[in-house]
């Protein structure tokens, strides 16, 4: 197995072999230092695909079933091929600034994509570091935020299934609220395998910033989520990387230091892209 830097953002992996203890372990000490693996010339089934994310943690099933694959319901898809009653997966995942489950209680620590149809351009993930955004924060929002709390909810961003077409919208938002209540968190806390101060908001799923004393700071939050980028409809701020993928490419990153949004094609050229999530309970190997 060779480790190479991408560039100035993650690493290339070639010749990994998923039955090696030792590949997997190299890997995943990688991923929780350079954030984001690239491993290349890899071609799973769904089958395939979960065994290889097992090698690394737990894989979870998404909490909405309509985003399973029929055959293995831990595999998550992304989908804009549309075939009607047969539909399988759902379009436009993601296309917003977050993080895995950053709504649940327990985000995911890694997450693995393996993309099934590449449209020819315009398909890849923007990613900022929000380790490493931490350090750039002037040292007064630094001081402003460090005895806050974050809350975060998918409300804003949760899909309309089939089944909810013609229910009252207040009926779903109860749904909502009642499955996947707001998850509060410290705004700055350490990460879970690295202890690295991580500035753990999104643009997606974040609501609010609060005090220790319980006040509001829409302020706050509007001006971490400037500090680190994500606020920039131009997608040129120096914190953000475009991650490309061809056929044959497995990313692993870092769900707990990261937070990444989809490029969707306008086109109608198809695209799918299976997903597995894991909790890793083990963390960084030796
Ligand atoms: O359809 C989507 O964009 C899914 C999103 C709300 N959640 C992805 C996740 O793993 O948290
Ligand atoms: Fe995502």
């Amino acid at each position: 197995m060779r480790i190479s830097p991408q560039g100035d953002f993650g690493v290339v992996v070639e010749d990994f072999d998923p039955t090696s203890r030792d590949d997997i372990r190299a890997v995943k000490r990688t991923v929780y230092r350079e954030r984001i693996a690239v491993i290349k010339g890899i071609n799973l089934d769904p089958h395939q695909f979960v065994a290889l994310a097992r090698g690394f943690g737990e894989p979870v099933r998404y909490y909405e079933p309509i985003y399973h694959h029929p055959e293995v319901p831990e595999v998550f898809v992304s989908s804009n091929v549309d075939t009607g009653e047969q539909r399988v997966g759902v379009p436009k995942t993601g296309k917003f600034w977050h993080s895995d489950y950053q709504f649940m209680p327990r985000p995911f620590d890694l997450t693995f994509t393996h993309t099934q149809v590449v449209p020819s351009h315009s398909r890849g993930t923007y990613f900022i570091d929000l380790a490493a955004a931490y350090h750039r924060l002037s040292p007064e929002l630094r001081r402003s935020v460090a005895d806050t709390v974050a809350t975060h909810s998918v409300r804003r961003y949760f899909k309309i299934r089939p089944s909810d077409v013609y229910r009252p919208v207040s009926e779903l938002l109860a749904e909502i609220d009642r499955k996947t209540p707001p998850v509060t968190m410290p705004t700055v806390h350490p990460h879970p395998h690295t202890g690295e101060p991580v500035v753990y908001v999104s643009e997606g799923l974040t609501t609010a910033i609060t005090t220790a004393d319980g006040t509001d700071r829409p302020d706050l939050l509007h001006e971490l989520l400037t500090a680190t980028g994500q606020l920039d409809g131009t997608f040129e701020h120096p914190a953000i990387r475009l991650q490309t993928f061809e056929r044959g490419d497995l990313l692993i990153w870092d769900n707990r230091s990261l937070v990444h949004r989809a490029l969707h094609n306008s086109t109608c050229e198809p695209a799918v892209s299976h997903r597995v999530t894991v909790y890793d309970d083990e963390g960084v190997p030796a």
